[in-house]
């Protein structure tokens, strides 16, 4: 498969700093090579520029902190990856799960400017369905599935045109926070979410094969990795930690059953924030889960 690894270092969307080293420490445990490794053919693109949160007015407008900048790096992150080609698999590297509004708009729009019908596999311990008016902190991070649905700010749901992610084309996994504005905003919508309560009762195998199941009817598929999904014990370098997460292997059973199903086609790694991380664990971790999505087996 034909890689291209994209940096977006950009730490506007969550409360804290720090996330906007995610892709440098990512690289630093060896994205690229385990990825070669494999067979793959892996181009590094760098990183989008984005702005520094100390050197911009901090302000709310309409409930959003850092909207304007924010809206501007989702547009040039839309622009950028949907000028990969179709045949590109492409691994986007927050950054905070705000990038997620241009990494799917993108992906979506990737070779075909009208966009083609994708699912999205949301793997997080929250949901990130706030918008500007349920959101308790303002911060966008917290609302990127909204918006890619349609719901929120009209420029950030407006990034892919006409194009719109369906309600029916996502699947969540690892949820365990959701707020409770944002609850009712789910169920309005209807969207699957499989909960930590459903991961212990269902097991990933089956969680997978209806997962698989109930986005069949799409050409692409995307899956959006928020290391917080992940057990803090497994996965320490995150600035939002929700005890009870999925373990290491249930990350990788995940990850290789979606490999074997042979139907992904691109891939984010999110909040991934080294400041408080211990030795780089999280982002070796996340390496590991691309790995198996992208081939690697133990036998
Ligand atoms: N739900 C909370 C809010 O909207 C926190 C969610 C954001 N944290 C994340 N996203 N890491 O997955 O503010
Ligand atoms: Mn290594
Ligand atoms: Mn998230
Ligand atoms: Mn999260």
């Amino acid at each position: 498969m034909n890689i291209s690894i994209l940096g977006i270092p950009m730490d506007l969307g969550a409360g804290r700093r720090g996330v906007d080293m995610g892709p440098s420490a990512l690289r630093n445990a060896h994205l690229a090579a385990h990825l070669r490794r494999l067979g793959h053919t892996v181009t590094d693109l760098g990183d989008m520029p984005v702005p520094i949160p100390e050197t911009v007015d901090k302000h709310l407008t309409g409930g959003l902190v850092f909207l304007e900048q924010i809206q501007h790096t989702s547009q040039l992150t839309t622009q950028r990856v949907a000028a990969l080609g179709a045949d590109v698999f492409p691994i986007t590297l927050g950054g905070d799960h705000s990038i997620s509004m241009g990494t799917v708009t993108g992906n979506a729009l990737r070779g075909q400017p009208e966009g083609v019908r994708t699912g999205v596999i949301w793997v997080d311990a929250h949901s990130d369905y706030n918008t500007p008016q349920s959101s308790p902190s303002g911060n966008i991070h917290g609302m990127p599935v909204a918006h890619l649905t349609g719901l929120g700010d009209p420029v950030l749901c407006g990034l892919g045109g006409a194009w719109q992610l369906r309600a029916e084309d996502i699947v969540m996994v690892g949820i365990r926070s959701v707020d409770s504005l944002e609850r009712e905003l789910l169920r309005e919508a209807g969207i699957k979410a499989y909960t930590m309560k459903d991961v212990d009762q269902l097991g990933m195998t089956r969680i997978h094969a209806e997962t698989m199941e109930r986005l069949s009817g799409v050409e692409r598929v995307h899956v959006s990795f928020d290391a917080d999904a992940l057990d803090p014990s497994v996965a320490p370098g995150v600035g939002t930690p929700v005890p009870g997460g999925l373990t290491y292997r249930e990350g990788h059973l995940l990850m290789e059953l979606l490999c074997e199903s042979g139907r992904v086609t691109s891939m984010d790694i999110v909040e991934v924030n080294p400041v408080l991380d211990t030795h780089n664990q999280t982002a070796e971790v996340m390496v590991g889960m691309a790995a198996s999505l992208l081939g690697q087996r133990i036998l």
